[in-house]
């Protein structure tokens, strides 16, 4: 009898039809379809630069787990990204507190939650990884632990996120707003360049055929000073199984982690959930505990498989991912979503 593994592995791709319990999945749209050819994907148009970077060590068959680092680190120093890193908006008391998380192909990983100071808060989660016997590391410890490593403090806060926090707090009113693209319906842009929200989630496959993610975030604006968000925890806004897949999440990172979403996501593709699916799958868990509340927010799920392929879904359309596999460059957008 054949085995599961080697029907999944024997399926044509194109057009194909897989069989999970009683779910028949036929003709998923969003592919790759070169077994081991190296492939990047990332959330949200300032993926499309991330990716860019990444692809530079993919290309020079460079190890996957380098090239989300190096990948992620592009949204991180930029300061007119205001969801990330370097000129992310602040907490509610002006401080701006970063979530990060990393995660390789032998199931390592490593993870910092509201670090200051610091721009590159991915690589303070690599190196949580690769020289401590832990996980995880928060607020002022991960700092100490950052400065130990040698990495320098520096001012987050930049002019132009100060001016939309004092703006806010004119208000002081917190409420995760839906994101701005599903109103507007391109990608996500407020005016001045200014983000309410937006992770980079970024997932990777290199010439070896190996998998590994990273997840960098502000968090949501102005949220209360503590709170962490689904982005650095290990299953919420990442995870890489590396004989299935990976998954990240962007959006309300409470949901996500009431949900364990992108564990979720590995786990519907090992069964044999096609990406897109997978994420479809997530979304709904998400709208089925609260469908009055799912209304109102925005949570986006992005995959990719052993297979290198790939696929996105969220509750809100005007999704977008980027894609890069070394031909091309673009930008998914999703027009269908739950809403
Ligand atoms: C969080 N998931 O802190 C992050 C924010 C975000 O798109 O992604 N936004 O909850």
């Amino acid at each position: 009898m054949i085995s599961r593994r080697k029907f999944l592995a024997a399926t044509s791709l194109t057009g194909a039809s897989i069989v999970t319990g009683n779910k028949s999945f036929s003709n998923f749209v969003e592919q790759s379809t070169i077994l081991n050819s190296p492939i990047v994907i990332s959330t949200w148009n300032f993926g499309i630069a991330a990716n860019a970077a990444a692809w530079e060590i993919l290309k020079n068959k460079g190890r996957a787990l380098d090239a989300v680092e190096k990948g992620v680190h592009v949204p991180e120093a930029d300061p007119t990204n205001s969801s990330v890193g370097y000129g992310g908006l602040p907490d509610r008391d002006g401080r701006v507190t970063l979530d990060a998380c990393i995660m390789d192909d032998l199931g390592n990983c490593g993870s910092v939650a509201a670090l200051e100071h610091i721009i590159h808060p991915i690589s303070v989660a690599r190196l949580v990884m690769e020289k401590t016997p832990h996980v995880m590391l928060v607020g002022s410890g991960a700092l100490q632990f950052a400065l130990e490593q040698g990495f320098k403090k520096e001012n987050l806060l930049t002019p132009s996120s100060e001016k939309a926090w004092k703006q806010w707090l004119k208000n002081a009113k917190y409420q995760p707003e839906i994101n701005v693209e599903n109103r507007l319906f391109s990608p996500t842009k407020l005016p001045g360049n200014q983000y309410n929200h937006d992770t980079i989630g970024m997932l990777a496959m290199d010439a070896a055929g190996n998998l590994s993610g990273a997840c960098t975030t502000s968090g949501m604006a102005y949220k209360m000073h503590g709170r962490v968000g689904d982005s650095p925890i290990i299953g919420a806004g990442l995870y890489v199984e590396n004989e299935v897949g990976g998954a990240t999440s962007t959006g309300v990172g409470e949901e996500v982690i009431r949900n364990v979403g992108s564990f979720l996501v590995v786990e519907l593709m090992r069964q044999g959930y096609p990406p897109e699916e997978a994420c479809k799958e997530a979304v709904m868990r998400i709208i089925r505990k609260k469908p009055n509340t799912a209304k109102e927010i925005q949570v986006g799920f992005l995959a990719l498989n052993k297979k290198g392929q790939y696929g996105a879904y969220a509750i809100q359309r005007g999704f977008s991912y980027a894609v890069c596999d070394g031909n091309n460059q673009k930008l998914m957008v999703k027009a269908k979503s739950y809403s």
